[in-house]
């Protein structure tokens, strides 16, 4: 066994003393490979992390030895709640324990061999980056992108802060709970800073079809901005002059629209007179969450409101109820009910004892609609013309589209984060902070249970005077999402002294021009509605607002699948499964570990640790350094071209076949390919020549970079680095075609050749195709077509 911590060190130092990951900017071929950055949690780094670094890795050192200019940063997304919540359970701050966690991050990625450009490290935290995140607010304050309104937000009173709805999801219970930590979330309406994402749906809906994400991705994408095209319809108020406004997308249904149905915060309510069981419906409506509501988790429940519509056509009277099923927020906040069509409507109706109107009868594959005045007996396509034909002329509906997408909120009532660059005058008015706003050092930084955010404890911080006006600064922070949705252009801004160079300025237009977009960016999935559309948001605006040439910032996006533990179970804590990638670097060294994790199966797929496998590779990588070792020590060289025609086959299939699966993100068939070229390494008995060896050293050190220039060492003056990747010759390479026979009535009559993929049917096409074959059979029948796997097929006539 090698020492690998010897080894690992000797490199790892080498490529630290050298900056041997350096950005360049050579020449015109770029690429920006970027990785999900980490909270720096004092946790420390979990099995999830390598594995998509490494494969983050081996594409950035693919790239460099293709001749690329490459971006490879890393930093630390170190603001938010996380953080924070740790810092308060152990006492600690977050400004001093944030820095001993990256600290320790750092130590664990160099120990993992990354090829991290460490000069473009950024982090979220550092006052240097956070003034372009406040100046991106202050562009998107005065684009009218982001304004402070009071409205009803996810309050959760367990981490003393709102969330985004995308920070809110439901448990087993079906009751709303935050993300973080599972505390109960409620509806409670506050003076909020909100950024108008919704003004940016359809860009961001269309960008989608210019992207390469997994579809499972874009589909989330989708859902949650969830665009329906549809008809806002009024209905006229029982003796009165006022209109209430549904949306609907059937309005072909309208003939069974048996009563009315509008969310309990719709404003209407306010003008009515309440009985005593509308007002206790209210407020129960007040603890359900929206999702929920939506999802039908919760059981439909509603009241009479005591007030009645007018049907548009037919002049029927019709009841409106309130109930939790409608969402104030979507549509107009009401919806016609046609119990006959429309499930949640008839579940309702059913329960209530309300009317349902069939209005659709199924004839012969046909839907034709039935119980519709002039309409009945028309197809429902057709009806459907003229219902909006008709009720366009009256003056009844209008096309609209809805989004289900809701503007984002951006403030948090919470120490660590980006204070907000604006202040305000006694009569509430913002004004923008021309310089950035630093956040002051406070030793109490316990988040209140009214919602008043602890900077509001900092009085001397907190008031200001200026020409005799007494002025007052935000105190709610920006969410963790702030800064992650912009950090991969930092790395563009940032130079290697340490300072960022200005977004707005000629340089950076330049640079992005250069690094943009990120060609590949891995991380996990549970971003999909998050970062990932915060930041094509941020992204868009910046494009819009000319800071940037292009608007998507992401060509590719992957999702690396989850690691589970040798349980086949999440890895937790409680349950006691947890693998620490440090362990296993000390055991058996950063380049097994590195391995192993691209080998276990395809990048994107859920694996299970496997202890065996991992001492597996271990054990491969030692024969690897004993081959190369023992030829070094022999020299035993032959040239391959004349001595070994199989072998140099081998060698250049190898290469031919590792590239590309390279190409295709395919890393545990590279891997494979290239324990395939070892094998064959042995059976020449320590006899070959040089470059082969070369060529699988430089292409191993994309997985395993420290035994891989260990190794090279050994047979060569040149670093990895100074290589170039291997090209292969592909009239070199031997068609290993498998031969197989073919019989008819008992007699070879031809042998076919079988390619690695080739399924049963296409061999009997092949079979039947050959002249000496189509001779014996022409104008029979066959009574027999057997194939025995790999060798033999048998035709009888
Ligand atoms: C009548 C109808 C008949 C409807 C029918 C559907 C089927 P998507 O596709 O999701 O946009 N709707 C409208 N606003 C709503 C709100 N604020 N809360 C809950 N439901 C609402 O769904 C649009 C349909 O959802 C609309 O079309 C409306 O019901 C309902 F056979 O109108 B429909």
């Amino acid at each position: 066994m090698y020492n690998h911590t010897k080894i690992e060190k000797k490199w790892q130092k080498i490529w630290d003393k050298t900056n041997a990951f350096k950005t360049t900017d050579k020449n015109d071929k770029k690429f920006y490979v970027l990785d999900m950055f980490p909270y720096p949690s004092a946790s420390g780094l979990h099995v999830g992390h390598p594995e998509g670094y490494t494969a983050t890795d081996i594409i950035a050192r693919y790239k460099r030895l293709n001749g690329f200019d490459v971006l490879h940063p890393i930093g630390w997304d170190a603001f938010g709640l996380p953080a924070e919540q740790y810092a308060l359970n152990t006492g600690n701050h977050p400004a001093d324990f944030t820095q001993k966690n990256i600290n320790s991050f750092k130590k664990q990625l160099k120990s993992l061999g990354m090829s991290f450009d460490w000069d473009k490290e950024i982090d979220t935290t550092d006052p240097k980056f956070y003034k372009w995140t406040q100046w991106i607010f202050k562009k998107l304050y005065e684009n009218n992108l982001a304004e402070i309104k009071e409205i009803d937000v996810n309050w959760c009173e367990g981490l003393g802060t709102v969330l985004a709805n995308e920070e809110v999801i439901t448990d087993e219970n079906g009751n709303k709970v935050s993300e973080r930590g599972n505390f109960p979330v409620i509806k409670k309406p506050m003076r909020q800073w909100v950024l108008k994402i919704t003004e940016y749906a359809e860009k961001l809906l269309e960008g989608l079809e210019r992207v390469d994400f997994p579809e499972s991705l874009k589909s989330l994408q989708e859902n949650w901005i969830g665009k329906s095209e549809g008809y806002t319809l009024k209905f006229q108020l029982e003796n009165s002059n006022k209109y209430i406004e549904i949306f609907t997308t059937r309005i072909d249904t309208i003939f069974g629209a048996s009563f009315l149905v509008i969310a309990p915060e719709h404003e209407i309510i306010n003008s009515i007179e309440k009985n005593k069981e509308l007002v206790e419906f209210l407020e129960y409506s007040k603890t359900i969450s929206e999702r929920d509501r939506v999802s039908g988790l919760k059981d439909k429940v509603g009241v009479y409101t005591g007030i009645n519509a007018v049907h548009p056509i037919t002049k029927k009277i019709i009841p409106i109820w309130t109930s939790n099923y409608v969402l104030n927020s979507y549509g107009t906040g009401a919806v016609m009910a046609v119990p006959s069509e429309d499930e949640r409507d008839l579940e309702f109706a059913k329960k209530y004892n309300l009317e349902i109107i069939n209005i659709i009868q199924r004839q012969d594959n046909k839907n034709i609609l039935i119980n519709s005045d002039a309409f009945s007996f028309l197809e429902l396509d057709k009806a459907k013309q003229k219902i909006v034909e008709f009720l366009r002329y009256k003056n009844i509906a209008r096309k609209t589209i809805s989004y289900k997408l809701r503007d984002w909120i951006f403030s948090r009532q919470r120490y660590w984060g980006e204070p907000f660059p604006v202040y305000f005058d006694e009569n509430d008015n913002v004004y923008l902070e021309e310089n950035i706003v630093e956040l002051p050092y406070m030793e109490n930084i316990k988040p209140s249970k009214t919602g008043e955010s602890p900077l509001a404890n900092n009085s001397n911080w907190l008031h200001f005077e200026k020409n005799g006006k007494k002025y007052r600064r935000e105190t709610n922070t920006m969410p963790q999402w702030a800064g992650s949705s912009w950090y991969f252009l930092a790395y563009i801004l940032k130079n290697a002294d340490g300072t960022y160079i200005d977004i707005d300025s000629k340089e950076a237009y330049k640079r992005f021009e250069k690094w943009l977009p990120v060609d590949l960016y891995i991380g996990g999935q549970e971003h999909a509605v998050g970062h990932l559309i915060y930041s094509r948001f941020w992204h868009k605006f910046l494009y819009d607002i000319k800071i940037l040439p292009i608007d998507e910032p992401f060509v590719k996006v992957v999702n690396q699948g989850m690691i589970l533990g040798t349980d086949g179970q999440k890895m937790s804590k409680s349950k006691g499964n947890v693998i620490n990638p440090d362990d296993i670097v000390n055991e058996l060294g950063a380049d097994t570990l590195r391995v192993y994790e691209m080998f276990m199966g395809p990048l994107t797929d859920t694996k299970e640790w496997n202890t065996d496998t991992i001492k597996g590779i271990r054990k491969w990588l030692d024969r690897v350094e004993v081959i190369i070792s023992k030829f070094a020590e022999n020299k035993t060289l032959i040239k391959v071209e004349e001595k070994n025609n199989e072998f140099t086959s081998l060698w250049q299939l190898t290469i031919k076949e590792v590239t590309d699966a390279i190409e295709k993100l395919k890393f545990n068939i590279a891997i494979s390919k290239l324990m395939v070229f070892v094998n064959g390494l042995y059976k020449l008995n320590f006899i070959f020549s040089l470059e082969p060896l070369k060529d699988f050293l430089i292409m191993l050190s994309l997985f395993a970079p420290h035994i891989s220039e260990e190794l090279l060492e050994k047979i060569d003056e040149k670093q990895i680095k100074d290589h170039t990747w291997p090209q292969f010759n592909e009239n070199l390479i031997i068609n290993n075609l498998l031969k197989i026979p073919v019989q008819v009535n008992g007699k070879i009559r031809a042998i076919i050749d079988k390619e690695e993929n080739d399924s049963e049917e296409t061999l009997f096409a092949k079979a039947l195709e050959e002249k000496n074959v189509v001779k014996y059979i022409e104008n029979k029948v066959i009574k027999k077509k057997i194939y025995v796997k790999d060798k033999i097929i048998i035709i009888n006539i």
